[in-house]
């Protein structure tokens, strides 16, 4: 099989590239390891920046979002007992849409199948040959075959698991990495969401968050040790520690009902550069992670999606291979403001093992600091709502 650009993963990153490169003619094939359910039932973001919004509206694909999503003007910090307000709109003149990656992936999906472009689900043994040469080329194995497909570009969309980075040599590659000394828990529950906006809470048992997907849907979060399973967590384990961790007045308007997801996310920060070899570019998760404060991992996914479509585009329809050339150094202009932020807005919040007294009058005066003063709420706002691409 031929291709022009042959996208390794079908999560977010792969899937949002395929239909901007479809919408503007150039061909592209995705190679997913898993099946469409599966990846549909992964529970993970739910904060889209606006210049997400604006790739799906570009992509064609933002009806049901701009219908389902709920736009969120600013966000509550709840701390010592109390909570303060945020308002993006006011410093900032930018929302942020709270709206599922899920809700995000399955639009992608619907879009790809209605426009007969080719998604092979369940491959195994991908490998990516030739990438620093003009020729590259991609082999997988489905239901025990092998095949070939032959192309101009790969797009490693394949997450932090996946074989793209892994194809770019060591002598090559230099990554960054932190992780951190704990986890999230994380429940959704068909219960109205406990506040209008969502809550990311300090206190001296842990970070909380309070966020939501619609309605009558709620996901909650709680700091977690690493060794933590979810088995060890019962339910109503789970809401009395999330109660515990909240305002008083809040805990005590909290709806709980059975979780009908319950997952623990380890914390992690990691960078790989650069972001191209040869005919070879990582996007999203392959090349990056941040821990979910702040929510910035599929944020700057898309980022690296809006760098990457807009190159090829250029390089097939001007024939200049301008932005494919500094792909790398845009994307991870970006993508290190949003590791800094994700990174910052962690220690912001969490209980750290062997915090000194020290520590805690540090993290204290952080959060005061931003209660009280307006350029760095504004700050907070602008990177929370995304900076410009
Ligand atoms: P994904 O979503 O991991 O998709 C990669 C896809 O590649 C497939 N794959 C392969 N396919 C073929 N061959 C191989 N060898 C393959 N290896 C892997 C996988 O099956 C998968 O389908 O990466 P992508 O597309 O870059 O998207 C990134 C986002 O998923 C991620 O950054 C966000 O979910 C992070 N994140 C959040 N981001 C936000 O912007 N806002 C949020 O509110 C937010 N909340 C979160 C989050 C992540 C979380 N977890 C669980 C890590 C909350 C949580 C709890
Ligand atoms: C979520 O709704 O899953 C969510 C929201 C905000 C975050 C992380 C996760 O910072």
């Amino acid at each position: 099989m031929r291709t022009q650009v042959a996208i390794i993963g079908g999560g977010p990153s792969g899937l949002l590239l395929g239909q901007l490169l479809h919408r503007h003619g150039i061909e592209a094939v995705v190679l997913e390891r898993k099946t469409r359910d599966y990846v549909l039932g992964r529970i993970r973001a739910g904060v889209l920046e606006t210049g997400l919004v604006r790739l799906m509206e570009e992509a064609g694909v933002a009806g049901r979002l701009h219908r389902e999503g709920y736009v969120h003007d600013g966000t509550q910090v709840a701390w010592e007992g109390g909570m303060f307000h945020i308002d993006f709109k006011e410093l900032t003149g930018t929302p942020v849409v709270v709206y599922g990656q899920t809700e995000v992936t399955r639009d992608l999906y619907d879009a790809r199948e209605a426009a007969g472009a080719q998604t092979i689900f369940e491959v195994d043994d991908v490998v990516i040959h030739d990438a620093d040469t003009d020729h590259p080329h991609v082999t997988y194995t489905r239901a025990g075959l092998s095949h070939r497909i032959d192309c101009d570009f790969v797009a490693g969309c394949d997450g932090f698991h996946g074989v793209s980075r892994q194809t770019i040599p060591l002598s090559v590659r230099r990554e960054y990495e932190k992780t951190y000394p704990f986890g999230w828990l994380g429940i959704l529950s068909e219960t109205p969401p406990v506040h209008d906006e969502l809550i990311y809470a300090n206190s001296d048992r842990g970070f909380a968050l309070c966020s939501m997907r619609n309605a009558n849907l709620s996901r909650y979060y709680i700091q977690c040790a690493l060794s933590d399973h979810t088995s060890d967590w019962t339910d109503t384990a789970f809401w009395s520690e999330l109660r515990r961790r909240l305002p008083e007045n809040v805990a005590d308007s909290l709806v709980t009902s059975p979780s009908i997801e319950k997952s623990i996310a380890p914390l992690r920060s990691f960078v790989t550069e650069p972001m191209r070899w040869g005919r070879l570019f990582l996007c999203g998760d392959a090349a990056h992670i941040v821990p979910p404060t702040g929510a910035k991992g599929l944020n700057t996914a898309a980022s690296d999606v809006q760098y990457l479509w807009k190159g090829l585009v250029q390089y097939y329809q001007d024939n200049d291979s301008e932005g494919i050339d500094r792909y790398s150094e845009k994307a991870l202009l970006r993508v290190w403001k949003a590791e800094r932020f994700s990174w910052w807005f962690s220690g912001l919040l969490h209980r750290y093992p062997h915090m000194s007294p020290f520590d805690l009058k540090m993290q204290q005066a952080d959060i005061a600091f931003l209660r009280d003063n307006e350029a760095q709420q504004r700050a907070f706002a602008e990177n929370y709502v995304g900076l410009p691409y």
